[in-house]
């Protein structure tokens, strides 16, 4: 068993694509076992996206993952990272193979919908990022449940 961190971006957010994402997560066998929907501040996106911050797209990443809600996602299950990673498709959707959520969805390689973590190492990192796990997950889901 296996964990990764997935975000659904602004642009699938803004359209009604979580629903139809997670479908396609929860078909290939992954557990949803943290969700929270979030509007990041600049700070949270430039922290989370730290590794790019040399890059010349920085600037524009972090306008568009501020720009409205995401649902940050930790889901479970065998190869998770892999699978998550198969099924979002390349970054680049002119790059991406049929059938996977940045082909079928996403416009421009700055707004391909989905974010998922492309190592164990990264997930662990990304899901302490958005999610204390000072309790077990298990553990935050049921708390966020009974307070719904
Ligand atoms: P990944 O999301 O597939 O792991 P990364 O290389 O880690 O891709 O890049 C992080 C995010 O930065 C991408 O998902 C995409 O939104 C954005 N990005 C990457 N390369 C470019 C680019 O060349 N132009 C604009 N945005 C880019
Ligand atoms: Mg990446």
């Amino acid at each position: 068993m296996e964990r990764t961190f997935a975000m659904v971006k602004p642009n699938g957010m803004k359209h009604g694509l979580l629903g139809r994402i997670l479908s396609r997560y929860e078909a290939s066998g992954l557990a949803v076992q943290a969700i929270r929907v979030v509007k990041m501040t600049r700070e949270q996106a430039e922290g989370f996206y730290a590794e790019h911050k040399d890059k010349g797209f920085f600037g524009e990443l972090v306008d568009f993952m501020t720009s409205g809600p995401v649902a940050l996602l930790v889901l479970g299950g065998e190869d998770a990272v892999a699978k998550v990673r198969a099924l979002n498709g390349a970054t680049n959707p002119a790059n991406a193979a049929p059938g996977t959520i940045r082909y079928d969805y996403a416009p421009s390689v700055g707004e391909n919908v989905v974010h998922s973590s492309d190592s164990p190492e990264s997930a662990k990192r990304e899901i302490s990022y958005w999610f204390d796990e000072s309790e077990p997950v298990e553990y935050a889901v049921a708390r966020q449940l009974a307070t719904v």
